[in-house]
């Protein structure tokens, strides 16, 4: 019998059987397998039921045979461990041009690691960064694939047609680049969600403990906000929060624990900035508040003791939710701003050859941190695909220009009345040192001379001259680089 199976999936979770469904529904058939095989028959028989496209197969052997040459094998098994594992399950049964794809949250050095070893061996290896929840996978994710770039063609159909498209049709899925580039621009998607979920309950903190606004006040507020600049999903789903009350008519959010949970996405994009030297203040901040939110019981203790200052607010309020509006966009300008730094240094270090304008489309429906800015930042790279800066970009300068006042002015109120906004504050901080022609490193260069003999350059030399002073008159003239301490 003719194999009819276009793809294979393995991993029958949630994500993993709504991407099944999704690319039969277009077509497609599809072959499931999952480790445990009784979930085979069990998702056949039941969200799958009476769809006879979608093939189950009850063994690795089985479900190769079942496939089109050359196959095409899609995991959505959990990160780590397992994929290695299911890679070399797979391997006796391949042969030259198969294709294994890995659609889970797998980290970057893996993903390089995986598509050189199957390179390798004749085979063609993709691993992609899917996003969108399970939502997003029966119905359209934003897909980030990259890996062998032969690969891209025997997906790309398959991959454009479930993926989610902009409001302009167009498909939130392009080929990203070379080895993990895919699982790196995913890695940091997420970091950048950490970020705007952190500015948006600062704002919410500020508006709850600053200025005392109910629940259903804020509701109003960012049902406002998501119809201008900051229309998004994030602000979205917190608007339908603020105004969700149970059975018992309870306000839910109120009643949740106050520590947030992490599972590594944010920490990674922090590091990689760490390696890679890119002030990446904002996602790091928001990691830290997350850590800090978890520490409740030292939390509740340090309540008790520690004062903080007594000043209440006073002045227009409708007047202040403009400025914190007008905050969360500015910060959230460098917010992505830091993201893109990021991206582009690991293009250089990973030879990822990165089209910004592409992420921002593939960001601007189906993931999580959808939204209109993003196809602000898509114009802003068809305007000069070199810009080396969100911030230097015409329409995000103007941005920043109308919302500083307000910007300044949020911090410093929240700053006075004890109400912690730290990636607030951090934005504000890397916009101001950003634009600094002179920052105090001049002072920090002789700190490091002077205890160290670490040297420094001088303004009134070439750059690449280095000079060291005896500090002390007791240090002698020797610079630390000259015997390599
Ligand atoms: P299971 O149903 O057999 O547990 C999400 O957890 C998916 O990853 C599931 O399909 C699950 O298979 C699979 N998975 C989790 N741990 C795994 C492992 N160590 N090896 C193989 N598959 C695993």
């Amino acid at each position: 019998m003719e194999p009819k199976g276009d793809i294979a999936l393995i991993g029958l979770a949630v994500m993993g059987q709504n991407l099944i469904l999704n690319m039969n529904d277009h077509g497609y058939t599809v072959v499931a397998y999952n480790r445990t095989v009784s979930k085979v028959d069990e998702f056949l028989n039941d969200a799958a039921k009476g769809r006879d496209t979608i093939i189950g197969a009850h063994s690795i052997e089985e479900m190769v045979k079942l496939l089109k040459r050359p196959r095409k094998i899609m995991l959505m098994v959990k990160a780590g461990k397992p994929v290695d594992d299911f890679i070399e399950t797979l391997l006796p049964y391949l042969e030259a041009g198969d294709l294994i794809i890995d659609g889970g949250n797998s980290h970057f050095p893996d993903t390089i690691r995986r598509t050189k070893y199957l390179e390798g061996k004749g085979l063609l290896y993709i691993g992609t960064g899917v996003s969108g929840g399970e939502d997003g996978a029966r119905f359209g994710p934003s897909i980030m694939p990259g890996g062998s770039p032969a690969a891209w063609p025997m997906v790309k159909e398959i991959f454009q047609a479930i993926c989610a498209k902009t409001p302009d049709g167009e498909p939130c899925c392009d080929w990203i680049g070379e080895d993990g580039a895919g699982h790196y621009v995913k890695m940091t998607h997420n970091g950048i969600e950490y970020g705007d979920m952190q500015l948006i309950c600062e704002a919410y903190q500020v508006m709850k403990v600053g200025l005392g606004l109910t629940n259903q006040e804020m509701y109003e507020v960012f049902a406002e906000w998501n119809k201008g600049e900051l229309d998004s999903y994030l602000i979205e789903i917190t608007r339908d929060i603020l105004g969700y009350t149970d059975e018992n008519g309870e306000q839910v959010v109120d009643k949740i624990l106050d520590t947030a949970g992490q599972k590594g996405t944010g920490k990674w994009t922090t590091v990689s900035s760490l390696d890679l030297g890119i002030p990446v203040t904002l996602i790091g901040e928001a990691v830290y508040a997350r850590c800090l939110s978890a520490m409740k019981d030292e939390r509740v203790a340090a309540s008790k003791t520690l004062k903080g200052p007594k000043t209440k607010f006073r002045g227009d309020r409708k007047a202040f939710v403009e400025d914190i509006r007008r905050a969360l966009l500015a910060s959230k300008i460098v917010s992505y701003a830091q993201g893109f730094m990021l991206m582009r240094e690991a293009a250089k270090e990973y030879k990822w050859n990165l089209n910004y304008g592409g992420i921002a489309l593939v960001w601007r429906g189906g993931c999580i941190i959808r939204s209109a800015f993003l196809g602000k930042i898509k114009e802003a790279f068809d305007r000069d695909r070199k810009l080396s800066n969100l911030l230097i970009d015409k329409y995000f300068r103007g941005v920043i220009a109308r919302c500083q006042t307000s910007w300044r002015r949020a911090v410093a109120k929240a700053v006075q009345m004890g109400v912690p906004v730290p990636a607030f504050t951090t934005a504000l901080a890397f916009y101001d040192g950003y634009r600094s022609e002179r920052l105090p490193a001049n002072l920090l260069q002789a700190q490091r001379d002077y205890f160290g003999a670490h040297t420094y350059e001088r303004i009134d030399k070439p750059r690449g001259q280095f000079f060291h002073t005896n500090w002390t008159g007791r240090g002698g003239t020797v610079a630390s680089g000259q015997y390599n301490a």
